[in-house]
């Protein structure tokens, strides 16, 4: 009876829940509302709080739905006006600059909810009452119906249903799957915008800096695109390296060649 302890073996394969989980939540949302947002001075950080880890917290980490954050989402409610939303799909980092600097354009992340999340992992268990810190199912590896998942899904539902007006989307043209169907915004934000409030949707398709250009406007891939929103009665418009986007890039690499001839 005085075998040493197994070391606590690690029951998924994804990371764990981000140490701190709760303390970050609480600040990040103190930050939003109380310093950059105080228009949602009046959000209450503390149930916000409270009804995100309750959403996950003694839960079995492979069956999480949508309903499991209905509290949370109807907590952080915010509208955005008409013509401010932007979504992207791998282009994380350039589409944030991008609004960062464009202060009136609004990605998920520069929402309360978004701006809470992003970078965090979470995850509980059915038998406890606390966090894995340890690890958390990975979706190709474990389950897709994980607690991290099923919240993006979630909210990037909600992101896209709110929005109106024209909405544009950063796409990567240095990749493969400049749109992919399964990804987040192919798979769900293309599919959750309502025609009747939504006029028109705008990609930018940017090429990295000496980069390859696997994509342009003028692909197959990006027509797969337009043809879903035609269906879904949206126009759409694509114009390749978008100025303001190159820009940006342009900072970074100011003197590759493709920067000081920006036409
Ligand atoms: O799958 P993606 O891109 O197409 O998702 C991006 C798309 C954006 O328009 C956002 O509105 O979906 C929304 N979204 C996020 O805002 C977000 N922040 C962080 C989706 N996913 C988000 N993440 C994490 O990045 C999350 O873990 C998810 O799995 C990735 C998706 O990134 P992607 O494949 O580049």
């Amino acid at each position: 009876l005085k075998w040493p302890r197994a070391p606590p073996h690690r029951e998924w394969n994804g990371t764990g829940t981000t140490p701190h989980f709760s303390e970050i939540v609480l600040g990040r949302c103190y930050t939003y509302t109380q310093v950059l947002w105080p228009e949602l001075r009046h959000k209450d950080c503390g149930q916000i709080g409270k009804a995100f880890t309750n959403a996950f917290l003694s839960k079995d980490p492979c069956n999480s739905s949508e309903q499991d954050y209905q509290l949370l989402l109807k907590l952080t409610n915010q509208t955005t006006p008409c013509h401010t939303s932007v979504f992207w799909s791998k282009s994380n980092q350039l589409a944030h600059l991008y609004t960062r600097v464009q202060q009136d354009m609004f990605t998920l992340e520069d929402t309360l909810m978004g701006y809470i999340a992003d970078g965090l992992n979470w995850c509980g268990d059915a038998g406890s009452s606390e966090m894995n810190y340890q690890s958390c199912p990975h979706w190709g590896k474990d389950c897709i119906n994980n607690p991290k998942s099923v919240f993006w899904d979630t909210v990037s539902k909600r992101f896209a249903e709110n929005a109106c007006g024209v909405v544009q989307v950063v796409l990567n043209g240095s990749i493969s799957n400049t749109f992919d169907k399964n990804s987040t915004f192919g798979r769900v934000e293309i599919h959750n915008l309502h025609p009747e409030k939504v006029s028109r949707l705008q990609a930018w398709v940017m090429h990295d800096i000496g980069g390859v250009r696997s994509h342009s406007c003028s692909s197959p891939l990006i027509n797969d695109l337009k043809f879903i929103l035609s269906q879904r009665k949206i126009s759409f418009t694509c114009q390749d390296d978008y100025r303001p986007i190159k820009f940006l890039q342009c900072v970074k690499n100011p003197d590759h060649s493709s920067c000081s001839s920006i036409i």
